[in-house]
């Protein structure tokens, strides 16, 4: 059921039902303030309702994936695996919506296709696909980082006689890829978890990699009971040290350098964070990790032994092992089972590298080398990610400033939350906040609260439009930039820079600084006033 307010002005029009849109309405209607939250999907879940490809699970541990703002939610919510498969994920989501009696005020299926600023009122018009305009004081942007599905520009898809699927836009509908020969493009942390769990049904696989990627076990597991006790006696200390962690994970950073410690000690190191499983103990083994590239190579070398003692052919171990990037500049995937899923005599590697595809025929897939013959084709080719899905709304501000052109040299914020000539108008993990370099709960739930304490700061002082100055936006572009350039995230052609689209400027988008270090430093801002933006009446 999809619930339109009857009001054509309201207080807020929130763009998005993920994680951000709810808590965002929850927190708003709670300040008393008519919202409505317009959201494209026939449900809410935002990306965790498209991404429900074979295999999708969460990369974060259930424990430390979800809401915080509600210590009996907490409570009552029993995650049943260390991480969470898509489908709970869903189910948690749907769980917020009705406990907090969220649906009310939620629009399905409804796509927003245009937002403009009125200088006159001071009033955001938002407009959507199916003829509606509502008015609003305030627009937020719930539209998440990873949403808007990248299709390559391979020639010739539309000969294909089989079935293909993007991951990002997957059917509700369980397809089964029994008996068929099953070829998949990609290999990022959606490939990696979609390619073993394919490649036990289908009759063959065929991987097309271009990129390898640094992959980890995720040792996942049913949680015990215990543990779920264990855990709901701490969750606020918990909760606490996610929030001034470094990714919004509370795991000991080691404060020590990597090339400080005798190699055995590192290789123990290594090892205990690989029987750990998970990306975040083996990113915070040592502090230099992100830093120093002789540091980062003690561990990427560590990885790729473990690949060549998984993998039995040297060959395809070989092509598995990254060596264009240090590992962690790109997300480190988690997986179950990805490397060993090479030794089964279903599944075959094709390096895109030596032979690239030349094009898609009626029957499979053509490469430089060869053509392989394929019932269905699936898309892991990842997204336009932390501005795609702001790009797809024509959203025009003061003086009819398009984002688009204003951003056409890469995103330009203050603090990831607001960009100068669009008032009242805020970016949930926007580019510029930590956001994807984080477990983005935790991002998320630090945003929404910050944006609903800052309008309720406007209402109590009577002040109708905030808005970023350009000096404080250009200092804080400068320091986003500033803080990357002291690691070695730059250095990889990741969608952290845009390099998976071709012609998006390379900028490195998200905040490097830390979760704990930008939530004080967002905090400060807001206690002094809110430093760097204007308030006015
Ligand atoms: P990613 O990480 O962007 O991975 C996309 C993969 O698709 C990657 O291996 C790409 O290779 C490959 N790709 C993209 N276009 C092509 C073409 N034209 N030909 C061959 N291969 C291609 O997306 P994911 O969905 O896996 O993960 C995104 C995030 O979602 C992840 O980090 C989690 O946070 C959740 P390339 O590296 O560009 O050579």
């Amino acid at each position: 059921m999809s619930h339109f307010s009857r009001k054509n002005s309201i207080d807020a029009v929130i763009v998005g039902a993920g994680f951000s849109g709810l808590y965002m309405l929850h927190l708003l209607r709670g300040m008393g303030l008519s919202a409505q939250v317009i959201e494209a999907g026939p449900s809410v879940g935002g990306t965790w309702y498209w991404n429900s490809y074979p295999g999708a699970r969460c990369d974060v541990e259930s424990l430390n994936y979800c809401y915080t703002f509600d210590p009996q939610l907490q409570r009552e919510w029993q995650w049943t695996e260390r991480y969470p498969a898509q489908p709970e994920i869903l189910r948690y989501l749907n769980h917020v919506a009705d406990r907090f009696d969220l649906r009310r005020d939620i629009a399905l299926g409804v796509r927003v296709s245009a937002s403009h600023y009125d200088d006159k009122s001071g009033q955001w018009k938002v407009s959507t696909d199916d003829g509606r305009d509502i008015s609003a004081q305030f627009c937020i942007m719930a539209t998440g980082c990873l949403s808007t599905a990248r299709l390559p520009d391979i020639p010739g898809l539309n000969k294909f006689r089989g079935r293909w699927f993007h991951t990002g836009q997957w059917p509700q509908t369980p397809i089964d890829f029994t008996g068929e020969a099953v070829g998949v493009i990609g290999t990022g942390s959606t490939g990696i978890q979609l390619i073993p769990t394919v490649a036990r049904q289908a009759r063959k696989l065929v991987v097309f990699q271009r990129t390898p990627n640094f992959s980890v076990p995720a040792r996942n597991r049913p949680l015990t009971q215990k543990e779920v006790e264990e855990h709901n006696a701490i969750f606020e200390e918990h909760n606490r040290q996610a929030r001034i962690s470094l990714f919004g994970v509370p795991w000991p950073l080691n404060m020590q350098m990597a090339l400080d410690d005798a190699p055995q000690a590192r290789r123990e190191r290594y090892e205990a964070a690989w029987t750990a499983g998970g990306a975040t103990p083996m990113l915070t083994s040592y502090i230099d990790l992100l830093a120093n590239e002789k540091a980062n190579e003690t561990a990427a070398d560590f990885v790729r032994e473990k690949i060549r003692g998984i993998v039995k052919d040297p060959d395809v171990a070989a092509l598995l092992s990254p060596k264009d990037h240090p590992i962690g500049t790109k997300r480190i995937c988690v997986d179950t089972d990805y490397y060993a899923t090479f030794n089964r005599n279903n599944v075959e590697l094709v390096d895109l590298k030596s032979s690239p595809i030349v094009e898609i025929t009626e029957e499979g897939v053509r490469t430089a080398a060869a053509s392989l013959k394929l019932d269905s084709l699936i898309f892991a080719t990842g997204f336009d990610a932390m501005t795609g899905s702001l790009f797809a709304i024509d959203i025009r501000g003061r003086g009819g400033l398009k984002l688009q052109e204003k951003w056409n040299q890469g995103p330009r914020s203050y603090l990831g939350l607001m960009s100068e000539g669009f008032p009242n108008l805020f970016t949930v993990t926007g580019p510029g906040s930590p956001s994807v370099l984080s477990n983005v709960v935790v991002s998320i739930e630090q945003h929404v609260e910050w944006i609903a304490a800052c309008i309720r700061h406007m209402r109590t002082s009577g002040k109708r439009i905030i808005e970023p100055l350009l000096a404080s936006e250009n200092k804080w572009v400068e320091h986003v930039n500033e803080v990357a350039n002291t690691t070695l995230y730059p250095k990889a052609n990741s969608w952290y820079v845009g390099a998976n689209i071709p012609g998006k400027p390379r900028v490195f988008t998200p905040y490097v600084g830390g979760v704990g270090t930008y939530r004080q430093l967002c905090d400060e801002i807001a206690a002094k006033g809110y430093e760097g933006f204007r308030l006015d009446a």
